[in-house]
């Protein structure tokens, strides 16, 4: 199973690279790893393992984040609707994206960041992704709001990108004027 020693930190070069398309069908050994990456959301959501195993709760993670510059993401997390996300996804691409913004009004986290970063992160409040998911099925997820966040996040670590790129340097809780705060 996928612990927090897996999980690389800022500074190691996987989270600062493009990750490479991941050819399909994915080989037994890309599927296995997407799958432990699923597996360790929900470990880290569960209390008893995550105190067990001293994880650090998570709604997403992305290949690189285990060294692997790879493009593969999966997410589990339910959304502020109670509605429920759970996928493991190959090669995710936004196809589409609202002209608006959105943003967490609490900020983000990443599990490769050992240090609280404040500042408003703004993102696309609407985005359309096509993947591949575990089973091999070619999928559209039309996403929105806190789902659209969590997607954005992975897919930036596949290009390399971290959270705090985005926040404003010289007044990280400036909002632009088309974002809209999630609370
Ligand atoms: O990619 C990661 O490091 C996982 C992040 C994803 C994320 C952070 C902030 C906003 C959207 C996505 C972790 O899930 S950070 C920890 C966390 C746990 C529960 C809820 C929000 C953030
Ligand atoms: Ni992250």
């Amino acid at each position: 199973m996928i612990t927090m020693k897996d999980i690389v930190r800022e500074g190691h070069p996987a989270l600062r690279k493009k990750s490479k398309e991941v050819v399909m069908p994915p080989s037994e050994e890309e599927v296995k790893t997407l799958k432990k990456m699923l597996e360790f959301l929900k470990n880290s959501q569960d209390d008893e393992l995550c105190e067990k195993y001293k994880l650090r709760p998570g709604v997403g993670l992305a290949a690189p984040q285990l060294g692997i510059t790879k493009r593969m993401i999966a997410v589990h997390f339910e959304d502020f609707n109670g509605k429920k996300y759970s996928y493991g996804l190959f090669n995710p691409k936004i196809i589409s994206h609202s002209v608006e913004q959105a943003y967490l009004a609490a900020g983000e986290g990443c599990l490769s960041v050992d240090r609280p970063i404040e500042g408003y992160v703004p993102r696309y409040a609407r985005i359309t992704v096509k993947a591949t998911d575990i089973e091999g099925n070619e999928i559209k997820l039309r996403l929105k709001d806190y789902a659209a966040i969590v997607m954005q996040h992975e897919i930036d670590h596949l290009n390399g990108v971290m959270f705090y790129d985005h926040i404003n340097e010289d007044n990280p809780f400036h909002a632009p004027s088309n974002a809209r705060a999630i609370e």
